[in-house]
């Protein structure tokens, strides 16, 4: 059953033949490949034609009815119509669809609520977080101090009390909830009640989840965090780009921290095909979607974890599952540059308490969004299983393990993604 008729979106560009041969290369590729690469997904072709669109062509600095430049009464439409569909998407008041990403959208609350110096507290990335959550190497960890809570050594799941704890003794005035590696629910309304104890900003960051929200298959931090942030490409399937919901009064601040904090001119042509992707998202069809890239999940887990792999925190409350591949003596890196080369196409990812370095790790992340849009449900789910284990079990014997290449490659390719 095919979740979203992708169809044949027409990508080619003839009028440049190098191009053209490098982006049909890239439509073989995707069609060709299982991604299970958690934060990705497949576009529709109505939001890919949005993207190519006119409106690349317009410089729009500003907001509707508030521009900067002539000419942009079509720019105050679409924006205005792709704010009212995800305030639709969310039921929320207010939203800002300018962010260019996920790490854009968080940058600007941070400047829009704190000063240099002030304190956040957020998830370790190695326990599920995000490197726009206080990384050293990221703005965030060089302009904030930042603090981090861990999951728990034993369930390795966020431990609410540990972090009430933390709260109390670091008092930041930022909590972020939110992560791009947790594979179990985020209970928000825990953290809204943290936060309120010490009375703190909580910031969702739902980049990974905003399509499993959207689909009400996860419990929403619409109305318990005070801002929440997103990308639109992971798990709501629009294009790449970011997104910032959150209560009225907050209006200014943010779009202040957007424009001119930390952007400048919009993308439109990207928030037309945001507004395509919202309007997708209010179809009754995308909760299917929702409830099976879990279905999906819980199935591709649960058989590994049935053939002996262990798997962080012990399953999947979403769209993605941690294998640890320290009982295999392999890294994230052999795992999954081996399936990749055999067309099964995932990420390496630390893992909470892991002992290597995010070039290496002891993990991998394995995502459900993009076969589900493909169409691929419970028969598939179990073949792919049964691979992935096959070629992990025996990755060094690359004989044994060469059939899985084409197996793989013709399951995938008996659901296409695009034609050309
Ligand atoms: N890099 C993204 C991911 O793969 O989860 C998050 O920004």
């Amino acid at each position: 059953m095919r979740i979203l008729n992708i169809g044949s979106p027409v990508l080619n560009n003839k009028a440049d033949k190098e191009v053209e041969a490098i982006i049909n290369k890239e439509i073989d590729r995707q069609n060709e490949n299982i991604t299970l690469i958690a934060s990705e997904n497949y576009a529709s072709p109505s939001v890919l034609s949005a993207m190519g669109s006119v409106f690349t062509n317009k410089y729009a600095e500003g907001y509707p009815k508030h521009r900067y430049y002539e000419g942009c009464e079509y720019v105050d439409e679409i924006e205005t119509l792709a704010k009212n569909r995800l305030n639709e998407v969310f039921n929320c008041e207010y939203s800002n669809v300018q962010p260019h990403s996920g790490v854009q959208a968080n940058t600007a609350v941070f400047l829009a609520i704190l000063k240099p110096h002030d304190k956040i507290l957020s998830m370790s990335l190695k326990d599920g977080g995000h490197l726009s959550h206080g990384n050293v190497m990221n703005i965030s960890g060089r302009y904030y101090e930042i603090h981090f809570y861990n999951v728990d050594r034993e369930t390795e799941q966020i431990d609410y009390e540990s972090i009430r704890k933390m709260a109390k003794e670091v008092r930041p005035k930022l909590i972020i909830a939110g992560a791009s590696s947790y594979p179990r629910i985020i209970d928000f309304k825990k953290f809204r009640e943290i936060a309120d104890e010490i009375g703190a900003y909580l910031m969702a960051d739902i980049a990974h989840i905003a399509g499993l929200i959207a689909g009400e298959v996860h419990p929403t931090s619409i109305g318990l965090a005070d801002f929440t942030t997103g990308t639109t490409h992971k798990t709501l399937r629009g294009p790449r780009g970011g997104f910032i919901v959150s209560d009225k009064k907050y209006s200014t601040l943010l779009d202040t921290g957007i424009f001119p904090g930390t952007q400048g001119g919009p993308l439109v042509h990207m928030i037309a095909a945001k507004a395509v992707a919202f309007r997708e998202a209010l179809e009754p069809d995308f909760k299917k979607y929702a409830r099976n890239i879990i279905e999906n999940s819980k199935i591709l887990c649960d058989y590994l974890r049935n053939d002996g792999f262990k798997i962080v925190s012990g399953g999947t409350d979403n769209h993605l599952f941690l294998i640890n591949l320290e009982p295999l003596e392999m890294t994230g890196q052999d795992a999954s540059s081996t399936l990749a080369s055999h067309n099964i196409v995932l990420n390496k990812n630390v893992i909470p308490f892991d002992k290597l370095n995010p070039t290496l790790t002891s993990g991998i992340r394995i995502g459900t969004a993009a076969v589900t849009t493909r169409g691929m449900g419970k028969e598939e789910m179990l073949k792919i299983g049964e691979w992935i284990s096959f070629v992990l079990k025996n990755w060094q014997n690359k004989i044994k393990i060469a059939p899985i290449k084409e197996k793989a490659r013709k399951l995938a390719l008996e659901y296409p993604v695009y034609t050309y």
